[in-house]
């Protein structure tokens, strides 16, 4: 396993994760391999990386991170996740077990435009930078862009907006390539994980509307014990439930459009803090955020497993 010279406890600009997705890929072929599943608003490739030992019939988890360009943490939770699947294979026997029946769908970064303009323009940037008909104001919120009551409660149709829904459900390419990726996998992907900060929360279906999902006890304990776990670390308190109740109703997220697609177990992360430093998240949190969230991960990926 091979994952030297990467920092996994700074912040990384995009061309260091681009390249450090070419690099672990090539380092680890019997674990990572990467493709590329679309092209950005400003044409830059969406990488994936695919993780586990290769096998047959194996079901996948798919996780992303960096929907939204400030939450900064998220990319970094991405390449810690591939980083420690690489370097503890054959010697955790959780991972080890885990990376042999499963295959983990990791996107490091979803919102590539938004991400570099964060770090050459402004460091509060949420959406994408794709140009509005009709407006001077520029970005959709990729959370606010998929076919899930799309733009009915908790969005804005206003393109200067923070949550503008967008002109239509995937009118992003981003969107767009991610929903293509995982409706050509439904038959394997049996759980999606999105990771956002800030808030400390983990949140699962629905956030577009009230209703329950089908399944909402169970998810209720999948995330009770996961969080459970995630605390056990270092006592950082997590709160969960369903979207519209837990954090606020809004519609167009990536979780509830997985979820409505048959993937049953959906989730959204919101990691560290809870506001002292929000969004700029200090680079000494980078170690302890991961370690924690992967416990958790690494429970509902268990959980998937056995189901
Ligand atoms: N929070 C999420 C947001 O997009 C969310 C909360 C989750 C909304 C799932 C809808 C669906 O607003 C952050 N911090 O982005
Ligand atoms: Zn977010």
């Amino acid at each position: 396993a091979r994952t030297t010279g990467h920092s996994y406890e700074k912040y990384n600009n995009w061309e260091t994760i681009a390249a450090w997705t070419a690099d672990i890929a090539a380092q680890n072929p019997d674990l990572v391999s990467r493709s590329v599943i679309g092209e950005t608003y400003e044409g830059r490739s969406i990488y994936l990386l695919k993780v586990g030992k290769s096998g047959p019939n194996k079901k996948a988890i798919f996780i992303d991170c960096g929907f939204h360009a400030r939450e900064w943490i998220s990319p970094a939770f991405c390449q810690w996740f591939v980083k420690e699947a690489v370097e503890t294979y054959g010697k955790d026997t959780v991972l080890t077990t885990l990376l042999n029946s499963l295959d983990f769908y990791v996107l490091p970064v979803v919102n590539i435009d938004g991400y570099v303009y964060t770090w050459t323009n402004n460091r509060m940037w949420r959406k994408t930078r794709s140009k509005n008909d009709r407006s001077l104001c520029i970005g959709t919120d990729l959370n606010r862009n998929f076919n899930a009551g799309w733009c009915t409660t908790g969005a804005s149709d206003n393109p200067c907006d923070s949550t503008y829904c967008g002109s239509a459900p995937e009118s992003e390419k981003e969107t767009k390539a991610l929903a293509d990726f995982i409706r050509e996998h439904l038959s394997t992907i049996k759980a999606y994980l999105t990771i956002h900060s800030y808030s400390q929360l983990l949140l699962f279906p629905y956030s577009y509307t009230y209703n329950l999902p089908s399944n909402y006890e169970e998810l209720k304990s999948i995330a009770r014990v996961a969080t459970e776990q995630l605390t056990s670390l270092y006592s950082t308190k997590y709160t969960y439930g369903p979207g519209a109740t837990t954090i606020y109703p809004a519609a167009g997220g990536s979780d509830d459009w997985a979820y409505d697609q048959g993937i049953k177990y959906s989730f959204t992360f919101e990691l560290r803090d809870t506001g002292r430093y929000g969004f700029i998240l200090p680079e000494s949190q980078i170690k302890p955020t991961c370690e924690e969230t992967l416990l958790a991960v690494k429970y509902i990926a268990n959980y998937v497993l056995e189901h």
